[in-house]
């Protein structure tokens, strides 16, 4: 046949436009856009295997999860877990890819972690073993790697960096700046923006004061307050916001392009604002729990015998009320946060290591939420007026899929684009619905948003022309997802660096 499928009818929206087209896929990919059904471009009568008619449904580009935890089980050293943190990642990528696709997701990146065991020196090696994690269940959909750095071994940053971008495609690198075991000192941090800079590998940074969070956990626990909402007073909004600065200034010395992940407070989104003003390719990250969650959250739960609120426990912290998600959603809204990801990192509750066991310090500092992403975007951003649907295409696909080097194979609605496609219910036939876990699909025991209320949900996901989900029917296999080379980040390297100015140490320093 002509096509092996063809969409008609659809509303379809890209991070551009919303205008009405027919889509027409063969060998899994995107091959003609054509003039809606009435305008007979793409006919019946020329043999296709199947037509979806989708008359007033929203069609957009598969979501994108720039920022997903799976297996990230630490094997090695004295406190064998992900992040050093306790607890046992509850997804691997048989159940992670699962959830996104039910969530209208159709790619994801997820993090394979060095730590500082002896063994994991080699960046090569980690990567393997995490490309071993994924081979071994298979994937529903399409998935990347970034590369989580945790020292500064000179020797393998210049002989490995090259690689990993060469034979692996991998383009983008988190450091972090808090947790004893994974936390980079300034002058480390240089070493390996540096390094990131030269292999033109995107910098993901975590920004949070480490020193200040464990001299503030310190004083709670003297005071006794150990309770889990009081991991959101060991955090306060300055703990993020100086540690955006200072990577800002670091980075800003040698004009490295950076990425804050999970940016939680406006005293953080400010600083990144400022940067980005000044000309500097800055670029942030935004997640579905800095929107959709409060510190009345954490506490909501809290008596003495139930500590079910250590289920809202993330780092960094939600803000205490509705004011920091209002200046969160100015920054979608304004361009300051370029994407929109999950953070999905899920640990059961019902885990040895997921309750509170004595501090708020030993609770596992993540959240699930792959599959819950969009639909709560959906529903609280475009439904309410608040962001456009282009611009929910842009944060949640076309813009991670330019930043992590993929697009337009991701991303796009483009002929030559892999035919990646999430379908909404059309506006008002979904009865608003009140989410409960027993919904979801990943390997958790509980959503943070359980509850909460509903007005559209992907009703239809399409990987590389294939039905994967539908009317709530997981359609997929696991040897549908395929790993993913990735380029360079897309977006540019800001104008900062066209100044003149004698003092400026990018122009020796790179050599
Ligand atoms: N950083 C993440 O990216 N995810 C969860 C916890 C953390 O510190
Ligand atoms: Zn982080
Ligand atoms: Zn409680
Ligand atoms: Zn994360």
């Amino acid at each position: 046949p002509k096509f092996d499928l063809v969409i008609v009818n659809g509303v379809v929206v890209t991070a551009s436009d919303v205008s009405s087209f027919d889509i027409g896929i063969k060998n899994g990919k995107i091959h003609t856009l054509a003039p809606s059904w009435n305008g007979n471009a793409i006919r019946p009568s020329w043999n296709i295997s199947r037509v979806f008619d989708s008359t007033t449904y929203q069609v957009m580009p598969g979501g994108i999860d720039g920022h997903v935890h799976l297996c990230q089980d630490l094997t090695t050293g004295p406190n064998p877990c992900p992040l050093g943190l306790g607890g046992q990642c509850a997804d691997n990528f048989e159940t992670g890819s699962r959830s996104a696709v039910c969530g209208g997701t159709t790619t994801i990146i997820t993090f394979a972690t060095q730590t500082r065991a002896e063994e994991d020196r080699s960046l090569l090696k980690v990567v393997e073993a995490y490309n071993g994690r994924a081979q071994a269940t298979g994937s529903y959909i399409d998935y990347a790697f970034h590369i989580i750095i945790v020292r500064d071994d000179k020797d393998v940053l210049e002989t490995e960096l090259p690689v990993l971008v060469k034979k692996w495609g991998i383009t983008s690198c988190k450091l972090f700046m808090t947790y004893e075991t994974m936390r980079l000192q300034d002058y480390q941090l240089l070493d390996v923006m540096l390094a990131a800079l030269k292999n033109s590998i995107t910098t993901m940074i975590h920004a949070e004061n480490g020193d200040m969070i464990e001299w503030l956990t310190e004083k709670l626990e003297s005071k006794g307050m150990l309770a889990p909402h009081y991991h959101a007073l060991s955090r306060p909004p300055s703990v993020e916001g100086e540690a955006a600065n200072r990577a800002i200034v670091l980075a800003e010395l040698i004009e490295n392009p950076l990425l804050f992940v999970h940016v939680g407070s406006s005293a953080s989104a400010n600083v990144i604002r400022a940067a980005q003003t000044r000309g500097l390719p800055i670029f942030a990250e935004t997640c579905p729990q800095y929107l959709n969650l409060t510190w009345e959250d954490l506490k909501r739960f809290h008596s003495p015998t139930c500590f079910e609120n250590s289920k809202m426990i993330c780092s960094p912290p939600p803000g205490p009320d509705s004011s920091d998600q209002d200046a969160l959603y100015l920054g979608l809204h304004n361009g300051t946060f370029t994407i929109f990801s999950s953070d999905h990192c899920p640990y059961k509750y019902d885990d040895p290591h997921g309750k509170m066991v004595g501090s708020f310090r030993l609770i596992p500092n993540g959240i699930p939420g792959v599959e819950t992403r969009l639909p709560l975007l959906f529903t609280r951003g475009v439904s309410t007026g608040r962001i456009t649907p282009q611009k929910f295409v842009e944060l949640a696909s076309t813009n991670p899929a330019k930043l992590y080097g993929l697009y337009p194979r991701k991303g796009a609605i483009l002929p030559g684009s892999d035919a990646d496609i999430v379908i909404w219910h059309p506006e008002g036939s979904l009865p608003p619905f009140k989410l409960t876990n027993r919904h979801l699909h990943h390997n958790v025991d509980y959503t943070p948003y359980e509850g909460m209320e509903f007005d559209n949900w992907p009703r239809y996901t399409i990987a590389h022309g294939k039905v994967i989900w539908a009317n709530g029917e997981l359609l997929g296999s696991l040897r549908d997802g395929k790993y993913l080379r990735r380029g360079p980040n897309q977006l540019g390297k800001g104008v900062a660096h066209f100044k003149k100015d004698p003092r400026r140490v990018a122009a020796w320093v790179h050599g």
